[in-house]
């Protein structure tokens, strides 16, 4: 899969080349290009925010930067690649979506800064039949100072899906306590050793070696553990 990440501080998604996604990148599991929008700005300040229209507090990204950025990556490639411009404002990204995308052969990433991205970037790039389609996306109910931090936390969550990427883990589709597609369901708890660390037991089923005893008591914990954690939330 090919990822392209767009943002005026490039080096804040530095971490992307480490750990698990790192590899996949060092593999050519994900060929990762990340651009320093500022690179198609035309003035000498490098300017890429303006006031906004209306007034209001803060300032708002300038179309012109990012719509040169974009048409330069897609490039004359017969490939369409989909927009993500993460935004609180945005659909909730979930685990059903990290799925979906894990299927596309091309992700670009949109990281705005400030009050965010003239609106028109997205109603633009929805109707240009060179790109397949533009999601808006939110990470959770929070705010964040930037795009960065979300487009890093989408592409883990895509990255670790792609084929060879878990390695050695139990694969992330047969993993059946993980959260599921809806994501309505948490993992139960997990122990190693030693076998009684501070005076507390690891669970005697685990150590049974009863599987069957053993997958019905963590489908179980799983239950419980969603029932208790996320009860009120949503
Ligand atoms: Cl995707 N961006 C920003 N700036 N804040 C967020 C977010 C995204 N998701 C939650 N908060």
């Amino acid at each position: 899969m090919r990822i392209d990440i767009v943002s005026i501080f490039p080096d804040y998604l530095g971490p992307l080349r480490l750990s698990l996604i790192g590899k996949a990148v060092d593999s050519g599991t994900i060929e990762l290009h990340i651009h320093d929008l500022r690179d198609w700005t035309a003035d000498r300040h490098r300017t890429v925010d303006d006031t906004p229209y209306g007034g209001g507090p803060g300032m708002v990204m300038s179309p012109e930067p990012w719509g040169r950025a974009l048409d330069d990556i897609r490039g004359t490639t017969d490939l369409k690649p989909k927009l993500v411009i993460p935004t609180p404002s945005g659909a909730r990204f979930v685990q059903s979506t990290a799925q979906q995308w894990s299927a596309h052969p091309w992700l670009v990433f949109a990281c705005g800064r400030y009050e965010g991205i003239d609106a028109r970037l997205a109603q633009f790039y929805h109707a240009d039949q060179h790109w397949d389609g533009v999601a808006e996306v939110s990470i959770g109910d929070y705010v964040l100072a930037g795009g960065e931090v979300a487009a890093m936390v989408m592409v883990e969550a895509v990255g670790r899906l792609l084929p060879g990427v878990l390695g050695n883990e139990v694969s992330a589709a047969d993993d059946s306590f993980s959260i599921d597609d809806s994501g309505e369901l948490v993992e139960g708890p997990v122990f190693t050793r030693p076998q009684i660390w501070r005076g507390l037991e690891v669970p005697e089923v685990l150590l049974s070696g009863h599987h069957a005893h053993i997958v019905q008591w963590r489908a179980a914990q799983a239950q419980d553990r969603t029932e208790q954690m996320r009860s009120v939330d949503r």
